[in-house]
């Protein structure tokens, strides 16, 4: 089931909450600062014990890391790293894609059952709204398919493949609601 909300994704009490991190994973502005200011200093503590994968990278663009959430009402904090848009000839596509992919993958593997998501890549990053969008939507879309057939599954008395999981747009200014409203409906 998809969500579209207008809010701030801190005080949502989900299963995990999606972080636009940087490469460091050390916090930053926007999003990230908020998560790491509502979670408290343990989120620092618990990124800088994540190994880094080469000089100063934690999590490779496209790629997440999975931290409690500490003093956030969300269980989970999952870290993501979005790219940087240049023109969008530069593998921005793929890695947003992926960033979405690997976030809900690893809150499947952690048995969450309801994510929120902020506009990676979009503050920043620079990534256009409506092109970072519909990625969003078709990533999320791609991976609630399997999981609506589970549901029939379940109703056939089989084992489902694959947690149904609530996923959410947590949008934080009025006009990301609009851009998702258009893509997906309001009675999302
Ligand atoms: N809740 C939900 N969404 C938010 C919140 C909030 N509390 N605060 C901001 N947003 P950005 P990026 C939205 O810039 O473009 C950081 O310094 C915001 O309106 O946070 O991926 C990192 O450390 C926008 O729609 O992330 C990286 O260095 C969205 O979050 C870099 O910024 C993403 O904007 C990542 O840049």
């Amino acid at each position: 089931m998809i969500k579209i909300i207008q809010g701030d994704i801190t005080t949502l009490a989900v299963d995990a909450i999606v972080n636009a991190a940087n490469q460091v994973m050390l916090g930053g502005g926007g999003v990230d600062g908020a998560i790491h200011r509502a979670a408290g200093h343990e989120l620092y503590e618990a990124c800088l014990t994540m190994p880094e994968v080469r000089p100063g990278v934690r999590c490779p663009t496209g790629e997440a890391r999975i931290t409690p959430g500490f003093r956030l009402p969300a269980k989970f904090v999952i870290h993501t790293v979005g790219p940087v848009y240049r023109d969008g000839q530069h593998g921005e596509p793929e890695k947003l894609a992926a960033c979405y992919r690997n976030s809900l993958a690893l809150a499947a593997e952690n048995g969450c059952h309801s994510i929120a998501f902020p506009c990676i890549s979009t503050g920043i990053y620079g990534y256009p709204k409506e092109e970072a969008a519909a990625i969003a939507v078709s990533e999320v879309q791609a991976f609630l398919s399997p999981a609506e057939s589970a549901e029939d599954a379940e109703g056939e008395g089989r084992a489902p493949s694959r947690p149904l999981m609530e996923i959410i747009f947590c949008c934080f200014l009025e006009r990301d609601k609009r851009v998702y409203e258009n893509l997906i409906g309001k009675s999302a």
